[in-house]
């Protein structure tokens, strides 16, 4: 089975396309990827961004797609509304199944997006994806509401307009998952390390491989939340080291 993720390059390859090629080769399934930016940081500071043309993204696209079979996609950093748009366009003519990291800040600090990303978001990308992952302040941007307890994060997740995984590191470890309307609640016991850079690149990539490798959506996410746990307790140099 042949996955793709459509997202950056973080050359310290914690984060972006290089970390979800790495979370799907050791989940087991080949990874294709299609860069939107360049940027240029390391797990502790972000220094510029480089995006690419929403047309040589395009081209990307089509090129994998003609020689390959994708049913499932992950999206990472989308850096402007025009991408958002072309991304969007490509998932329906290619009927992808997609999972949408919603990606607005890095770990480190720096804009991996253009501003006002969140309603193009809502509008064109979210309506189309099986599932979005976004953490707590991502959710508060997606829904303009303050989350500050498990009763905040459930009622976020019903004004999102497709199956979602807010995820707790910001929130006692409480990750809320709303398939059609059902919620579940999953603790996780929070670790106390520095080494989280990458960790939402990480979990929307292992949720695309388990879902390739014919897992349900909600096992998918289950085994996801546990492969990045054992990430983070693994991990060094400011990133986690992602293993199965
Ligand atoms: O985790 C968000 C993210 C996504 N994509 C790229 C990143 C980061 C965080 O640093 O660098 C390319």
């Amino acid at each position: 089975m042949i996955v793709m993720s459509i997202a950056g390059v973080d050359p310290s390859a914690g984060a972006g396309v290089f970390a979800d090629l790495k979370t799907f080769q050791s989940i087991g399934v080949y990874g294709t990827g299609i860069v939107t930016a360049l940027t240029a940081q390391n797990p502790y500071k972000f220094f510029s961004t480089m995006p690419v043309s929403p047309e040589y993204i395009e081209e990307q696209i089509d090129s994998v797609m003609e020689s390959y079979e994708v049913e499932f996609i992950k999206t990472g950093m989308l850096y402007s509304p025009e991408i958002i748009r072309l991304v969007s366009k490509k998932i329906k003519e290619y009927g992808l199944n997609a999972v949408v990291d919603p990606v607005m800040v890095a770990t480190s600090g720096g804009d991996l997006t253009k501003k006002d990303i969140a309603s193009a978001l809502n509008k064109y990308l979210l309506p189309k994806c099986i599932l979005t992952t976004p953490n707590i302040a991502e959710a508060e941007k997606l829904t303009s509401t303050t989350i500050n307890s498990k009763e905040d994060a459930i009622n976020a997740s019903k004004k999102i307009k497709c199956n979602t995984l807010i995820t707790g590191g910001h929130l006692d470890g409480i990750n809320t998952i709303n398939i059609n309307g059902e919620i579940t609640i999953k603790k996780q016991e929070l670790i106390k390390t520095d080494n989280l850079h990458g960790t939402g690149c990480n979990l929307s990539s292992a949720i695309v491989a388990y879902l390739a490798k014919n897992n349900d959506l909600h096992t998918s996410i289950l085994k996801s939340l546990d492969y990045v746990y054992e990430g983070i307790k693994n991990g060094n140099h400011g990133t986690l080291i992602a293993s199965i």
